[in-house]
This record gives structure tokens, C-alpha cells and sequence, in this order.
């Protein structure tokens, strides 16, 4: 079954195919409705579950069709989340939900991120790789430009310039590290134990290690063979290449009552479900466009790179390495104790002295593709 798109006519194999550029024309022009090559059309995001349904989900498990297509048609989309089982389709679904009740979100904006949703699911097994020491699934970042920075009427100055960067392909850790990975490395190499360990290794085994110092995060990366990411290589996991707010869009982390991060929200910070950190992976709506989770709060997360607040103004924007010296390291992505969401925000930049460590700070790491042979 195919997808015809209405402005192009091209014929789509399947949705993962979709325009992405029409997509966004959609949105702004309002073309309606979306003609499938069948005839069938739709016209409301119900009417567009209903379809995708039909022709792409559940192609591969006719048996479930009916039951949950009949929970679509009453439009009980909670009824059909739970009827469609988990994994990645799961995922999906629970985004076309929040989507749906985002008012902001028009039929074509919302299928253009859903077809980007179904050729990540789709593509998943390409796209990840479990690296041998620590465990850790790594998620493949493809070559190519992304948008870096704030544009100059938006966030702090020292995201300013707004650039496009060329970054090479490089895997980056679909989690933060956890203490149980963090562990394994104090096993294998005799490395001292974080500040107030004690206080984390049995009750959080799936939390992400904090009290860890830039040195301390540098020594785990080479132990598991990786690196840390440079500041670029972290905000192109985090946003994706269109230059959004936040990973998961451009809208607030708690839009529709539905939290997408783990930061101080209400009282105790804990209305999102977490005082303190939250085990890795908890917020799945808060996903980036690449499937990279808690790249929005939870832990500050250490890279590789010096920080100068000017560095924008001068750095390459191909492959930038970070300034060659400095004071400070830089952090990224908030953490649980943020109760500003500018600091959730993909763009913004945070740093402390390599030396000191956080009860707020984590890590996770990166590699290179490997070179073909
Ligand atoms: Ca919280
Ligand atoms: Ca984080």
C-alpha cells in the first residue's frame, strides 16, 4: 500500500517515505485532505490514525487489525495504546496521543514527525549497536550539517551566533550512564567511587551515576572505549538538524500534563514523578529526534570541550573540537534540579571546573564509526 502526497504526487512505498518538506508546507498552507492511493483520504488527525493503521502498522500482524481499529473508529486512542503492545509501535503511539491533543500541532507537522517516528522505528537495527564493555546501546548520528546555537533575540549570548555545523557520523549513548555501568568500571580498573556512592549504588542501579568529576567521566569513557562528546556532537544528538527548542519540539516540557523531562516541577520538583534523578529512559515523550533519551534534564551531562562563552564566534563549523584551552568544562542538558526550563533548552550551555563534582552531573559517551574495511 502507498501514500500519494498532495503537493508533490510523489508515490511513497510507505509513510516512512513521506515528504518531510511537504510535511511542513502542509502545516503552513493547510492542504486537505491527505489522499492515500487507494482513494481513502483523511482529514483529521483521527482520520489519519485510522489510515496508517490500516496500511502501515499493522501489515505485519493482520490478527491484532480489527480489534484495535475498532478502538480508533470510537476515537479511544488510550484504548488502542494499550491494544497494540510495546516496543517501538508503543512509542509511537503514545506520541501520536500527546501530539493529538497539542492544538499547536497541524495535520501536517504532525505527520511529517510521525513519518520521521515510523523510519526511526523502522530503521532501528541500523541505526543502534551495543558496545561490548559497558553495555550501552549507541545510537548512530549520520554525517551532516545541524542547526548550533541560538538565534541573537533568543537565549543567552554565548549561543550566539546561530550556526550551521557539518558534524561527521559518530554513535552516541542512547541513556546517561548508570550506576550499574559505573560500577563495572570501578570493578574492572580500581577507579575510586563517586562522592556519596554509598548513598546510590543499591538503591539506583538504573540511575544515572552523579558525584563524578570531568576526570572521572574521561576515564570511563577510555575504559569502555569511547569519548566524551564535544559540545557540537551533544547538541546535534539532542535537537536534531531543524534547530528545535527542545528534543522533543519546540513546545514547554510539561505540555498536555505530560512530562517529557525530569527537572523541579511542583512540589518537592517531583510533579513530573522524581525528586532526585529518575532511573535513565523514564521520559520517553522527551525523546530526540534521533531516539536519545534525557537529553532534557535529569543530569547535567559532561563534554568533552573547554568552555569560552565566545567560542561560537570563531569555532569551525565543520567538525568543531572546542576552544584549546580554558577554566572550565562544559555541561549540558539540565537536571533534576532545574527549575527553569531555559535550561532544558538543547541550545543552552553550562560549565564547571574539571575537578569538582555534582550531585547533578553525570556523563554519557560517544565513538567514532569504525572505519570500513
Ligand atoms: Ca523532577
Ligand atoms: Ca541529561
Amino acid at each position: 500500500m502507498s501514500l500519494k502526497c498532495p503537493k508533490c504526487g510523489a508515490v511513497n512505498p510507505d509513510i516512512a517515505s513521506f515528504c518531510w518538506n511537504d510535511g511542513e508546507k502542509l502545516a503552513t498552507t493547510g492542504v486537505s485532505p491527505f489522499r492515500f492511493s487507494d482513494g481513502s483520504t483523511a482529514t483529521t488527525i483521527a482520520e489519519l490514525a485510522i489510515q496508517i493503521e490500516r496500511h502501515v502498522v499493522y501489515d505485519s500482524k493482520p490478527v491484532l487489525r480489527s480489534d484495535s481499529l475498532a478502538h480508533l473508529y470510537r476515537g479511544d486512542f488510550s484504548a488502542w495504546l494499550s491494544s497494540i503492545g510495546r516496543g517501538d509501535i508503543a512509542m509511537i503511539a503514545r506520541q501520536i496521543v500527546a501530539q493529538e491533543s497539542d492544538p499547536n500541532i497541524g495535520l501536517g507537522k504532525f505527520l511529517a514527525n510521525l513519518a520521521g517516528e515510523i523510519h526511526q522505528a523502522s530503521s532501528e537495527q541500523q541505526r543502534t549497536s551495543i558496545n561490548p564493555k559497558d553495555g550501552a546501546v549507541m545510537i548512530l548520528i549520520p554525517a551532516g550539517e545541524f542547526l548550533m546555537g541560538s538565534a541573537d533575540n533568543e537565549g543567552y549570548r554565548n549561543e550566539n551566533p546561530q550556526r550551521k555545523v557539518y558534524l561527521d557520523a559518530y554513535y552516541i549513548d542512547k541513556f546517561e550512564v548508570t550506576n550499574v555501568q559505573y560500577r563495572e568500571f570501578m570493578k574492572a580498573t580500581g577507579h575510586e567511587p563517586p562522592r556519596d556512592w554509598s548513598d546510590y549504588d543499591t538503591r539506583r542501579l538504573n540511575h544515572p551515576v552523579v558525584g563524578i568529576s570531568w576526570h572521572d567521566a574521561i576515564a570511563y569513557a577510555e575504559w569502555a572505549g569511547k569519548r566524551l562528546p564535544t559540545e557540537a556532537e551533544w547538541e546535534k544528538a539532542a535537537r536534531g538538524a531543524d534547530g528545535r527548542k527542545y528534543p522533543w519540539g519546540n513546545m514547554p516540557p510539561d505540555t498536555g500534563g505530560q512530562y517529557r523531562a525530569n527537572y523541579k516541577v511542583g512540589k518537592y520538583g517531583a510533579a513530573d514523578g522524581y525528586s532526585n534523578t529518575s532511573p535513565v529512559g523514564s521520559f520517553p515523550l522527551g525523546a530526540s529526534p534521533y531516539g536519545v533519551m534525557d537529553m532534557a534534564g535529569n543530569v547535567w551531562e559532561w563534554c568533552a570541550d573547554w568552555y569560552d562563552s565566545g567560542y561560537y564566534r570563531e569555532a569551525p563549523t565543520k567538525n568543531p573540537p572546542g576552544p584549546s584551552s580554558g577554566r572550565h568544562r562544559v555541561l549540558r542538558g539540565g537536571a533534576w534540579l532545574n527549575d527553569d526550563i531555559f535550561y532544558l533548552r538543547c541550545a543552552a550551555r553550562g560549565w564547571h571546573a574539571p575537578t569538582l563534582t555534582f550531585n547533578y552531573v553525570g556523563l554519557r559517551c560517544v565513538q567514532n564509526l569504525k572505519p570500513r574495511s
